[in-house]
């Protein structure tokens, strides 16, 4: 049940329905209330990169997509704003690359756990882990909730999948020996840097890319997908998405300058 009336034909349609859904979510227990400022932030940054899937972040997905295929033990972490989301692809990948779906929170609670794990049971997941007592093992020297692990999950892992993440954490599983896929919207973000592979994008429309790419690359092979990681470069990715920033804020601030003050205002 939406709280308001979103016109079909209001220019921002979408991302005020996205909007809409996550503040649902919230009140459902599902999303943290700074799930929702960081959902600010991500809008902030997707604005600047055109709303659209840029090239560096298709480079990105399909690369991840070979990360988690070729995997002995992939893990896909999902937090409250990832659960919101993008459930049913995160079921799909699951599926696709053989990956396991744990449930890790910053604002850790039981409700909220519950909660998570209902919405993904409810998407088609068999099985998820990280609740309650399961996740009992610990990530050193991470002080956060997101220490608390599944050993049958993240602590086995050798590659996790981490939408929306914090820094903190995605140091801790590379310092671990694990590849870690980070999806996240900053590319100058902690996370967005330490990450092994860093997909530059909205998760809504990275998701459904990451189970169309893992599709195909599973019916091209294993060797395809070390082909395709051996030509990706995460440094040079990323370095071409913040390009793409600096060059969507030349073009807007020119724009912007050519039209007279009655006009702007
Ligand atoms: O559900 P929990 O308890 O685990 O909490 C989740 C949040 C997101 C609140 C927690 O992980 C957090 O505080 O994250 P940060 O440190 O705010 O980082 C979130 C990052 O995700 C920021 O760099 C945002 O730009 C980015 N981001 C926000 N929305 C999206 C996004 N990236 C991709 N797609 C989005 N839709």
């Amino acid at each position: 049940m939406t709280h308001i009336n979103i016109p079909p034909d209001h220019p921002r349609a979408e991302s005020l329905t996205i909007r809409e859904k996550l503040v649902e979510r919230h009140l459902e227990g599902i999303v943290a209330a700074s799930g929702l400022i960081a959902h600010g932030r991500g809008e902030a940054f997707d604005y600047l990169l055109g709303e659209k899937t840029t090239r560096p972040a298709s480079k990105a997905i399909r690369a991840a997509a070979a990360m988690l295929l070729t995997a002995e033990n992939p893990v896909i972490s999902v937090n409250g704003n990832t659960a919101a989301s993008v459930a049913e692809e995160v079921v799909k990948l699951a599926e696709i690359a053989e990956a396991k779906i744990e449930v890790n929170l910053f604002y850790r609670s039981l409700e909220r756990v519950l909660a998570i794990k209902k919405l993904l049971e409810k998407a088609g997941a068999r099985q998820v882990l990280g609740v309650g007592k399961r996740a009992s093992a610990r990530i050193p020297e991470l002080r956060s909730e997101r220490r608390r692990v599944d050993p049958r999950g993240i602590m086995a892992a050798d590659a996790v999948l981490v939408p929306l993440e914090d820094g903190d954490r995605t140091e801790a599983l590379v310092r671990l020996g694990k590849k870690v896929i980070a999806v996240d919207l900053n590319p100058l973000s902690r996370t967005a840097q330490k990450a092994t592979i860093t997909i530059v994008d909205n998760i809504v429309r990275a998701a459904p890319r990451l189970v169309q790419a893992a599709q195909k690359l599973k019916e091209q092979g294993v060797e395809k997908c070390r082909e395709v990681l051996l030509n990706f470069d995460n440094r040079k990715n990323l370095a071409e998405s913040i390009a793409l920033i600096d060059e969507n804020l030349l073009k807007k601030f020119s724009r912007e300058s050519t039209r007279t003050v009655s006009e702007r205002d």
